[in-house]
């Protein structure tokens, strides 16, 4: 497994330094912020992309996977210009081949895209960590986009996913769909669809290919109430891991809260010794981590110091999982 840290967010970079000091020398990116239109003329820049790039490798890590690639609200939704948003990420496949970038992680969550309803819970020693309550949604209205079926979420990312598959196998990069965050089956007219073990295993079968498979996202698989290490064999066995995110929640799907790395409802050592166990080669990074002393709770999730706790505690299982049974 190949440790990674995020670096989504301007000021991000301020954690290059850190990611050298703590020995983590692969970068998780993205392209963009989901909310972005497509520039005019539906063509995207990819300057400041590849520059981005460079910078890293620069500075000795390498970029191994983008996670928030270029826009496809449209294609999600089945609107007008799907066509050109899934021509540009076809282009983003060609420049990460040409960048040497092999995994990319997207999403089948449009409009409301991940998702708490709560930011600063208090955690142990006044940490604050987020939370879903379905209840605190309930009553909220429709989005200005209606009511949105599973079955044309589910028709349009087969289309999505005829277009992209072959461009994919063409240039090398495996597409590693994340679950739904929260898995509930709608939110304000806005139905989800990836929200059970069995709904990501039919993606990986709508196009059969071995560069169709999945984001092992720990925290949503296990806020869908599935045996986690359980899921996580079943899913490695079938090559389907592309990309993992490493975190633990307490609760279930309606109403839940994250938590420390090592604190939540999930045996994260098991979790680990079966990527070992499977011999898998791909890059797991700490997922959303508490805000901490003396952070502000301006990135949820985010924060900086959360993931020196989540790396420390992961190089532990990973070096414990190398010397029990092997890997790299
Ligand atoms: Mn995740």
């Amino acid at each position: 497994m190949k440790l990674a840290m995020a670096y989504f967010y301007p000021g991000h970079e301020e954690k290059i330094p850190l990611s050298q000091q703590l020995g983590v020398d692969r970068a998780v990116i993205n392209v963009c912020s989901q909310k972005t239109p497509l520039p005019d003329g539906g063509g995207w820049d990819f300057a400041p992309f590849k520059s981005k790039v460079e910078s890293f490798l620069q500075a000795g890590i390498k970029p191994e996977v983008v996670e928030g690639p270029t826009p496809l609200e449209r294609t999600k939704l089945g609107l007008s210009g799907r066509d050109e948003e899934i021509e540009v990420f076809c282009k983003l496949l060609e420049v990460m081949d040409s960048l040497d970038i092999r995994t990319v992680c997207y999403n089948w969550m449009p409009v409301i895209g991940w998702f708490r309803s709560r930011k600063n819970i208090s955690a142990r020693g006044s940490a604050t960590v987020t939370g879903y309550c379905h209840k605190d949604v309930e009553e909220e209205p429709l989005t200005e986009f209606g009511a949105v079926t599973q079955k044309q979420l589910w028709e349009n990312l087969e289309y999505f996913l005829k277009a992209v598959v072959p461009e994919a196998k063409r240039h090398g990069i495996r597409l590693a769909v994340h679950p739904d965050d929260p898995p509930v089956p709608a939110i304000r007219g806005i139905s989800r669809i990836l929200i059970s073990p069995e709904a990501l295993k039919k993606v990986t079968e709508l196009i059969s290919s071995e560069y169709n498979g999945i984001t092992f996202c720990q925290g949503s698989i296990g806020a869908e109430g599935a045996d986690v290490p359980k899921t996580l064999s079943e899913f490695a066995q079938m090559k389907k891991i592309f990309f993992a995110h490493f975190r633990d929640i307490r609760g279930t799907a309606e109403d839940f809260r994250e938590t420390f790395h090592e604190d939540g409802q999930t045996d994260m050592y098991k979790c680990m010794k079966l990527y070992y166990e499977y011999g898998l080669d791909c890059c797991i990074r700490p997922d959303h981590v508490p805000t901490m002393l003396g952070e502000e709770c301006s990135q949820p999730g985010y924060s900086v110091l959360g993931n020196l706790f989540a790396v420390g505690y992961m190089k532990g299982l990973m070096e414990a999982a190398q010397k029990e049974i092997g890997g790299f």
